[in-house]
């Protein structure tokens, strides 16, 4: 017997660049796609765990058809929440990106699973810092309803909800990080970054 999951879920793996010409494109691989509980634990026992991975490797897991790239046409719009685990030393990565995997298949990272906020989740093994992430489809706009006001169909949303519905994931995804009140996880947005050519781009909202 499978247990289904609510949504298919597509890993996906960046290599480390080996020589000079490497792009994005080249590294960034496609690894499997599942639909059940029972499926996620083969995979998951069958990968490197995220502390034995070399240098400018990621994992990324996303919603089956969203790639984990800024251009997706579901992810152009949007951002990411995320924060970087400084003390590589100590943390343990593994179990948390464990969480955060967990999180997202099992869909607690949003309340209200009509919004489809979450796109997917990301580590990135770094010199410095393992940095975990959460992407979004929007940067808490609003979203048009049917223009009769409607609550009912669920689709129309004010910048107010949008907000509120971006720092209600950046809450839940913090607890998941199992990060103290005094520290602190970032938005940005993908445009920023992609201007930026890096993550390090400046973040509009801190949670
Ligand atoms: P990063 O892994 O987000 O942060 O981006 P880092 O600077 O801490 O390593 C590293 C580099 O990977 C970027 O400067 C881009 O060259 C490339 N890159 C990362 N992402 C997520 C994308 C993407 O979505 N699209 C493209 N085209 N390049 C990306």
């Amino acid at each position: 017997v499978k247990h289904p999951l609510q949504s298919k879920w597509t890993l996906w793996f960046t290599k480390p660049p080996s020589g000079k010409g490497d792009n994005w494109n080249d590294l960034l691989k496609e690894v499997i796609t599942f639909d059940s509980v029972e499926e996620f634990w083969g995979v998951y026992n069958n990968v490197a765990p995220v502390s034995e991975l070399a240098l400018k490797s990621d994992y990324h897991l996303f919603k089956a058809g969203v790639r984990p790239e800024w251009e997706d046409p579901q992810n152009k719009h949007g951002g990411k929440w995320s924060y970087q685990y400084k003390n590589k030393g100590s943390v343990d990565v593994d179990r948390l990106w464990l969480q955060v995997m967990m999180a997202a298949i099992g869909e607690t990272l949003e309340k209200d699973e009509e919004d489809g906020e979450v796109m997917g989740v990301v580590v990135n093994v770094r010199k410095a810092f393992y940095r975990i992430g959460v992407w979004t489809r929007t940067i808490g706009k609003s979203i048009p309803g049917r223009g009769d006001g409607d609550v009912a169909g669920g689709k129309g949303r004010s910048p107010e909800k949008g907000k509120e519905v971006l720092m209600s994931i950046g809450r839940r995804f913090k607890e998941v990080l199992e990060l103290p009140p005094q520290e602190q996880i970032e938005y940005s947005g993908h445009t920023d970054s992609a201007h930026a050519g890096s993550t390090r781009a400046k973040a509009k909202m801190v949670v």
